[in-house]
């Protein structure tokens, strides 16, 4: 399987027929125990929360995809998340892209900063001398998000890589933007992929989920699958199952967020009444270059300021209709939403204003409609605004 290609592997790595009736398609196991034949002796199943053959299919898919040794299925993306950072030691220094998912913000700001005596500095890690300057001896591990949210800042993962292996430090890479079709981190060195896999991995906005690929097998990945069963938070059979078919479209639905994506942002950048358009695929973007070396497009994902301010944002939201407003990302339908007022409101003004998240900052997330319908209903919305 590992030299296929992407769109193959989505389909078929680790889902091999049924061996017990053929169905093509891995079973929902809606089971919660497994009968064993003698004590310890079993089929390589015991307990749901241990293992389960419809979340070990997606998880040894999403490895494949990562091009890792080991995936972990988990309950929702910050489930996965809080479970890397209680592989490290009470008392840890992490260093955090500055411009990360307000959740992701409250999870390390309000949990695990009290919880487990967690120090974190937040960086723009767009400048790599921050990051070496912030390293402290307690530091243990870089968190990266790139693109990150909702700023679509583009972060140099192979510098940030090196870094790692230089001062020991393990690397973890926040996918969830470009998904593991546009980047693989993993081939760049680092250590983890985190993924909030209820956006584009699933796609269909069903389900809340999490997945972390280890690139290889040694302490903390160990570590990770003691923890996933040991804590508990893991994805269901039945969510598993939905997962595993949303990722076999993975690659078609990308390149097609990307074509509406790409077409939106050249709209919105040479209409008058849009004031600046943050998208790595705009040739004036100061991330261009480095998205062009790293990603295999430029994601689904758009960010904007209309002129006007706080009015005009108002009216314009009012006056969107096939862009839903609502909070989450990477479905096939469009959605639109501000983060200062809702997916980011977690993270103090002052915070934010210094990180540069506006309060009339708009984001998109690019479904796979039509391109034409979506142009036409951002128009009509801009022709509310005087
Ligand atoms: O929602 P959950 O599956 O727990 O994943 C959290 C998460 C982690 N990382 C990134 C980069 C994310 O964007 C998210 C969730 N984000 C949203 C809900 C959002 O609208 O930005």
């Amino acid at each position: 399987m590992s030299s296929h290609g992407f769109a193959t592997k989505a389909i078929h790595a680790g889902q091999a027929p049924d061996s017990a009736t053929g169905a093509i398609i891995t079973p929902i196991y809606a089971t919660s125990t497994f009968v064993q034949e003698r004590p310890g002796v079993h089929k390589g199943y015991e307990y749901s929360r241990s293992g389960n053959p419809t979340r070990s299919a997606l998880e040894n898919c999403i490895a494949a995809l990562e091009e890792g040794v080991a995936g972990f299925a988990f309950a929702s993306g910050l489930a996965a998340e809080s479970v890397i950072i209680d592989t490290l030691p009470k008392g840890s220094h992490i260093i955090a892209t500055d411009d990360l998912y307000g959740g992701t913000f409250r999870l390390f700001d309000k949990v695990k900063r009290e919880l487990q005596d967690l120090e974190i500095t937040y960086v723009d890690m767009t400048d790599e001398s921050a990051v070496v300057g912030a390293i402290r001896s307690n530091t243990r591990l870089i968190w990266v998000e790139t693109p990150t949210n909702p700023l679509l800042k583009i972060i140099d993962l192979e510098k940030i890589a090196a870094m790692g292996t230089a001062h020991e430090l393990i690397t973890v890479c926040d996918n969830t933007f470009a998904s593991t079709y546009l980047q693989k981190p993993l081939t760049l060195g680092f250590d983890l992929v985190v993924h909030s896999a209820t956006k584009y991995l699933n796609g269909h906005s069903d389900i809340v989920a999490g997945l972390i690929v280890a690139r290889q097998d040694d302490e903390v990945s160990r570590r990770i699958r003691f923890l996933q069963n040991a804590i508990g938070s893991v994805l269901s059979p039945f969510d598993s199952f939905l997962l595993l078919r949303g990722l076999k479209t993975l690659a078609v639905r990308m390149e097609a967020h990307c074509a509406n994506a790409h077409a939106i942002a050249l709209y919105l950048e040479a209409h008058p009444k849009v004031r600046e358009v943050l998208y790595p695929g705009l040739p004036g973007s100061p991330y261009h270059r480095i998205a062009t070396r790293q990603m295999k497009g430029y994601g689904g994902m758009v960010s904007f300021y209309l002129q006007g301010g706080a009015e005009g944002t108002e009216r314009f939201l009012q006056a969107i209709q096939l862009f839903s407003l609502a909070e989450s990302l990477g479905g096939v339908e469009s959605l639109i939403e501000v983060p200062a007022l809702m997916t980011h409101a977690s993270i103090p003004k002052e915070v934010r204003e210094k990180i540069g998240i506006g309060d009339t900052l708009i984001r998109l997330s690019v479904g796979i409609e039509d391109p034409d319908d979506l142009l036409r209903d951002l128009e009509q919305a801009l022709a509310t605004l005087n």
